[in-house]
């Protein structure tokens, strides 16, 4: 509800025309699918994030351009930046700001209920988008999926329970199960490995939330993940990046 009331605001305020002349709308974007796939990078999504509802504040004086550029060099395979405020204290600058800084895919965290939401995506330069299974239909699934792909974006589909896997949509590069249960906030990556033989075969998969090393990663790339998002583990340091280098 929240969210309709914010977005019906920005809509007013930057209609959709506006948002088509920004300089990122038309640019080509970069495939977070293949970067997660390079062997060259770690299959990190490394995420900056301030604030959580399950956590709180996190990092709340973060600076998005040393994080993000940190990241990038300690081998991340591509950034997650929340735009969220409400309940994550980010913001659409803060994309811009990453997008500025670096060169790779730029998945845009938020909760997208609104096609309004998809143009605006492009228009701060984000490469990829976020769409959240357990709060969307999957005829929505599959007209927002449709709607990315045209104007360019790829798309991400997070599912949690197992009854969400059928609202996958044909051309949906990549597919991640988020290890925290939305609802109580429980977080277990036996969750992903339990999961995993269940999921289609075409996109590429990557496990989401409560990942805190090594150890973890190598568990579930044996069980078959390519991509690791990994938020809260490198943010509550006061080196973000440097967490993620080790
Ligand atoms: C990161 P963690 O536990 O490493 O901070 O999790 C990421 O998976 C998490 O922020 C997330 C999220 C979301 C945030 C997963 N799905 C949907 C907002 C909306």
């Amino acid at each position: 509800k929240q969210k309709e009331k914010e977005v019906a605001e920005r809509k007013s305020l930057y209609p959709l025309k506006l948002l088509q002349k920004s300089m990122y709308y038309d640019v080509p974007v970069v495939s977070l699918a293949h970067y997660i796939q390079r062997k060259d990078k770690s299959g990190i999504i490394a995420e900056f994030k301030k604030k959580s509802p399950s956590e709180g504040f996190i990092n709340q004086y973060a600076d998005v351009e040393a994080v993000t550029m940190g990241y990038m060099q300690s081998g991340a395979s591509a950034l997650s930046v929340l735009t969220d405020e409400t309940f994550f204290g980010g913001s659409s600058e803060d994309l811009k700001t990453a997008r500025t800084y670096n060169y790779c895919p730029i998945l845009r965290k938020d909760f997208i209920i609104d096609e309004y939401q998809i143009h605006e995506t492009k228009s701060i330069g984000a490469d990829a988008l976020l769409l959240i299974a357990e709060m969307l239909t999957g005829e929505e699934v599959k007209r927002f999926s449709e709607t990315a792909h045209e104007i360019g974006l790829e798309v991400l589909l997070e599912i949690h329970d197992e009854d969400e896997i059928s609202k996958y949509a044909e051309g949906i590069a990549v597919m991640g199960v988020n290890n925290r249960n939305l609802r109580d906030f429980t977080v277990d990556i036996q969750h992903s490995i339990d999961l995993y033989s269940r999921l289609p075969a075409e996109p590429v998969k990557i496990s989401e939330s409560g990942i805190h090393d090594a150890r973890d990663m190598i568990r579930l790339y044996k069980a078959g993940f390519e991509g690791f998002l990994v938020g809260t583990q490198f943010m509550r340091t006061p080196h973000p990046a440097k967490a993620c280098r080790s």
